[in-house]
Order: structure tokens, then C-alpha cells, then sequence
């Protein structure tokens, strides 16, 4: 039947609550396209929406769109595609950026507490994603883990503080809090971390900032560069022991083959509802 055809039109239809071709289309047929919102394309051909609820969108488009600037398409004059896709308010983060860098995040004196804390807990072969599977062509590490307790807390919150701080500056993300212990994690000649997310499906869909700590002297060996690729090529981390950066956990990082000596970090992930 016609009037269940999903015709292809601009996405101005639905913003203008117009129709350019008023002899056949229906109104209860909220009709989107050259966006690509197919979903919801199939969805609301699919169902009977109520006449007031469709009345309702027209006039939040409409209100909307008398902001709009109209460009001429032939003889109708429609709102700008750019201004369609911000149909309603949304504040852009101007500040944003793909990683925070912390000098002397944690002073000697503190670093050499985490370490001594560390070195009573037992090693583990590191793993990858949340079903922790072990893959030595990807990861090679050992790590222990800090979980929160009278000792450690102040640890804890010494990461909550740098996060706070880089989230409320730079990302506004809704976070909860540390939900997972943290990583305290080694690396000897060989051992390496490949290019990885900490974001991903089950418990790390979670996880929305992620924190690496230098935790060795850089006189202590080499290698173990940890990289982070946000732009057009990698960004190498400040190697200075102390030094703390922030960045969404969706951003690719790894940590080079170290080829001299040991080389320790803590990491931490900072979690919320998923992204949406
Ligand atoms: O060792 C580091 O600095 C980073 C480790 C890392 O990338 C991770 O555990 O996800």
C-alpha cells in the first residue's frame, strides 16, 4: 500500500513539518533519510504514533528550527542540514582532550609506599578483556592487584582526585566511582603491552577514564614507552617516576618491549553507566 512506502526524503521533512509532496505522503508518517537513520526509519514506519505526538515533534522541530539557517534548495528555502542533527541543546566540551598529563602525581616518597605494599601481594601473568584471557603475542606483564583497604585507600583516593579533576576540566563524563582494583603492573626486558583499549564489552563496557602511573626511576631501564594514539601518530608518555595521565578509556594506548631493567606502573579505571 502506498501509504506504508518508506519514502526517501530529506531529513528536512521531519524538521520543517513539511511535506514536499503533500498529495501522497501521510502525516502520521514521519519520514527520515540522508541522515541515515535507518533505525529509526524501519521504527516508526512500523508503528502508529498518536497525532498529538507527532504534532508534538513538529513543534519542537520547528521551534528549533527558527534558529536554523535556511539554505535555497530550488524554490523552498530549508534549515541547514548541520542544524537538523543538533535539534536539541547539547553543550560541547570545548576543553576535551585525549589525555591529561600530571606532573609529580605521587611524590618518590609515595611511590616507594605503593612498591613496598605491592611486593607482598602474589604476581599473576597479565590477561586481556574482561573474560581475562591470556594472549603473549598481545600482552607479556606480570601485575598485582591493590584492593581497597585501610592501607591502600589513600591510594584510591589520590586517583579519585587526579580523575575528579581531569573529568570536571576536560570531559564530563558521568563516573560512579573505582569499581575494580587497581594494577600495579611490571615489566621485564621483553615484556610489553600491544596496542589495546581498556574499553570493551561485559565489565569494561563500564569503564569511561583510565589513570597510568609511572612508578620507576627512567634511569632504571629502557623501553617501556608508554604511547597513547589520539591523533596521527602515537604521543609518548612522560617517563618521569610520579608522573599520572588520564585519558578515555577508549583511547588506544600500548607500552613498548622494555629492553633494560624493570619497569612498574599503577593503573586504575574510573567507571559509569555506559556511554551513550
Ligand atoms: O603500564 C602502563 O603504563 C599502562 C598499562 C596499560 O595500558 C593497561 O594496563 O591497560
Amino acid at each position: 500500500m502506498a501509504s506504508q512506502e518508506i519514502r526517501e526524503y530529506p531529513a528536512w521533512v521531519l524538521a520543517s513539518g513539511k511535506d514536499p509532496d503533500p498529495g501522497s505522503a501521510r502525516e502520521t508518517q514521519l519520514i527520515l533519510s540522508s541522515l541515515h537513520f535507518s533505525f529509526c526509519r524501519t521504527l516508526l514506519s512500523q508503528v502508529y504514533l498518536p497525532r498529538w505526538l507527532v504534532g508534538w515533534f513538529q513543534a519542537a522541530s520547528e521551534m528549533h528550527d527558527s534558529h536554523a539557517v535556511p539554505i535555497a534548495d530550488g524554490d523552498r528555502t530549508v534549515p541547514s542540514r548541520v542544524e537538523r542533527v543538533f535539534a536539541f541543546a547539547m553543550e560541547t566540551r570545548d576543553a576535551y582532550a585525549a589525555c591529561c598529563h600530571f606532573d609529580s602525581a605521587l611524590s618518590r616518597d609515595e611511590v616507594q609506599r605503593i612498591l613496598a605494599l605491592t611486593e607482598k601481594l602474589p604476581s599473576e601473568a597479565a590477561t586481556l578483556n574482561s573474560d581475562r584471557t591470556l594472549q603473549p603475542e598481545r600482552r607479556q606483564s606480570t601485575v598485582r592487584w591493590l584492593h581497597l583497604a585501610d592501607q591502600t585507600s589513600w591510594i584510591f583516593e589520590r586517583v579519585s582526585e587526579l580523575v575528579r579533576g581531569a573529568n570536571q576540566a576536560r570531559y564530563g563524563f558521568d563516573l560512579r566511582g573505582i569499581y575494580e582494583p587497581l594494577q600495579v603492573t611490571e615489566y621485564v626486558p621483553g615484556a610489553f603491552f600491544d596496542w589495546h583499549e581498556d574499553h570493551g564489552p561485559g565489565t569494561h563496557s563500564l569503564r569511561k577514564l583510565s589513570v597510568a602511573i609511572q612508578l620507576s626511576d627512567p634511569a632504571d631501564y629502557d623501553g617501556g614507552e608508554l604511547e597513547l594514539f589520539y591523533g596521527f601518530e602515537p604521543d609518548r608518555a612522560v617517563r618521569a617516576l610520579g608522573t599520572a595521565l588520564v585519558f578515555p578509556s577508549y583511547v588506544l594506548h600500548r607500552v613498548s618491549p622494555v629492553t633494560r631493567g624493570v619497569r612498574r606502573s599503577l593503573v586504575g579505571w574510573v567507571s559509569g553507566p555506559p556511554f551513550r
